[in-house]
């Protein structure tokens, strides 16, 4: 059996857009803001220096969900997650996912999906606990669309990325400051991390199946 690089669910192509669009609507109205231009040296390093959000993170690939990084096999668990009776049954199959909060950090910006208990069938036992947030996560935690990544930074990041804001949120870190936007409410978790709770979750249909590169 050849196993891909990675399983997930690929978002259908006009959500694609739609979701793109969201996202660029998102770090342009982010960069005018008051509240961001406050912490702007998380981003630059430099008081005074400007950035671009729109520029600073490169978005490559389809737009996708990460289920199993297999690495072709060489990745720990990937020919048992293959051999998953729900995996094989679900393979091919269309999905809709909930993209629910979108969050910035100075490496990735990424939308967080908030998985069903059917989705879940899908996840891999091991996903949350392969890294190390400081508290135990629900399974499906790390579940998210990378949406771009900063120069020289991997997509694997922004799962961590993500584990690490919501480490902060059940730990009850009170977030530094709160602005409503018209996507919804706006929370700033100090480091450059920002967390945007969508008032409307996005609905997008997507395809579980396996990318091989
Ligand atoms: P992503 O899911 O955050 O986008 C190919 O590199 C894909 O596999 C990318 O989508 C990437 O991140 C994901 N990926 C790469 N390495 C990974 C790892 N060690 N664990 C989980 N996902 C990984």
């Amino acid at each position: 059996m050849s196993l891909p690089l990675y399983f997930g669910w690929f978002l259908l192509s006009p959500v694609q857009n739609k979701v793109r669009c969201t996202s660029m609507d998102f770090l342009k109205t982010l960069d005018t803001l008051e509240a961001f231009k406050k912490y702007l040296t998380d981003f630059t390093g430099k008081p005074e220096k400007e950035v671009d959000l729109e520029q600073y993170f490169q978005a490559k690939g389809p737009l996708h969900c990460t289920t199993k990084f297999c690495n072709y096999g060489k990745a720990e668990g990937a020919k048992e997650y293959a051999e998953n009776p729900a995996v094989k049954e679900f393979y091919s199959s269309v999905f809709e996912l909930s993209l629910s909060a979108l969050f910035v950090t100075p490496r990735t910006v990424g939308a967080r999906v908030s998985l069903t208990e059917e989705q879940l069938l899908l996840w891999p036992a091991d996903a949350e606990t392969e890294v190390e947030p400081a508290t135990s996560l629900p399974l499906g935690s790390r579940a998210h669309v990378t949406l771009g990544c900063a120069e020289g930074v991997e997509p694997v990041q922004t799962g961590l990325d993500l584990l690490q804001i919501l480490a902060l949120q059940q730990e009850g870190q009170q977030p530094e400051t709160v602005e409503e936007m018209e996507l919804g409410s706006l929370t700033y978790y100090g480091e450059g991390r920002w967390w945007l709770k969508l008032r409307e979750p996005i609905c997008s249909p997507a395809c579980f199946s396996s990318f091989y590169g």
